[in-house]
């Protein structure tokens, strides 16, 4: 079937202008974030900076992404070879852009978010270690399958999706094997937060898969997806696991 003659003249599928408001006002919850996390750090000794400092880090880095994004950069037009006739976004699909930022500010921070709950947990080193690999192997799976225009897209996905089961186990067997080991505040803490980000961590690949997937939903909804996913999962989290380590000593869990 010739698609271009199924679904008539196709345009671009770019962010509006209220895309782009929408970026630029998640930037301003991620700076502000970033303020906040290394001014409660300025409130503790050096030596009970830990979480303060990587989850400021977390923020500090989305909101660079964010201004990116919100500034239509870090973005490339990929040609949109999944059209459905009779999905109005899609129908409409010419080239879709694809916001690459996006991968890069992942490829620093999902890494960073693991390793806040990972320490909080006393999880050794080794298993953090395959677990950040394992995490970046996804990241970089959701890339290349994002600016992929065949069929082939959907493999990456699955080979990001088999590195992210691995990442989830870790933290489920090791994770709770070592925090139950601890136990008190560092046990609660593991065990808010891992449910949350696991929770949360799950929508990511459905999200993938409605916009640089099978670009089901339009750039717009796409933004609004992640970037209500990224306040839960980056300053939400964040506030959570530095509230939870107001009462544990970081010399408990070998830091
Ligand atoms: C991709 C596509 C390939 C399969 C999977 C994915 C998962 C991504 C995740 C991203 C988490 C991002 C976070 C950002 C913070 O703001 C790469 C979408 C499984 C889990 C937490």
């Amino acid at each position: 079937i010739n698609t271009n003659s199924v679904v008539g003249d196709r345009p671009d599928l770019l962010i509006t202008t209220h895309g782009s408001d929408w970026y630029f006002a998640v930037c301003a919850i991620m700076g502000i974030s970033t303020i906040a996390f290394m001014g409660l750090a300025l409130t503790k000794p050096q030596t009970h900076r830990m979480f303060h400092y990587i989850t400021a880090g977390i923020t500090a880095v989305a909101c660079i992404a964010y201004f990116s994004m919100g500034a239509d950069l870090g973005q490339v037009p990929i040609q949109a070879e999944f059209v459905r006739p009779g999905s109005s976004a899609v129908a409409a699909a010419g080239t879709r852009e694809i916001f690459y930022a996006r991968y890069i500010d992942w490829a620093i921070t999902t890494p960073l978010l693991l390793l806040d709950l990972m320490l909080t947990a006393g999880i050794p080193l080794p298993t953090i270690l395959i677990t950040l690999l394992a995490d970046e192997i996804m990241i970089v799976c959701g890339l290349i399958g994002a600016l992929t225009r065949t069929t082939y897209k959907w493999g990456f996905w699955a080979f990001g999706t088999a590195a992210f089961l691995y990442v989830v186990y870790n933290l489920i067997w090791d994770g709770r094997k070592h925090a139950n080991t601890l136990g008190g505040e560092p046990k609660k803490t593991f065990n808010m937060c891992g449910i949350w980000l696991i929770f949360l961590w799950f929508l990511y690949p459905i999200a993938w898969g409605l916009s640089e997937g099978a670009n089901v939903i339009h750039p717009d909804s796409e933004a609004i997806f992640y970037g209500v996913l990224d306040i839960m999962a980056k300053p939400i989290f964040g506030a959570l696991l530095i509230w939870g380590h107001r009462n544990i000593n970081p010399t408990q869990l070998g830091l």
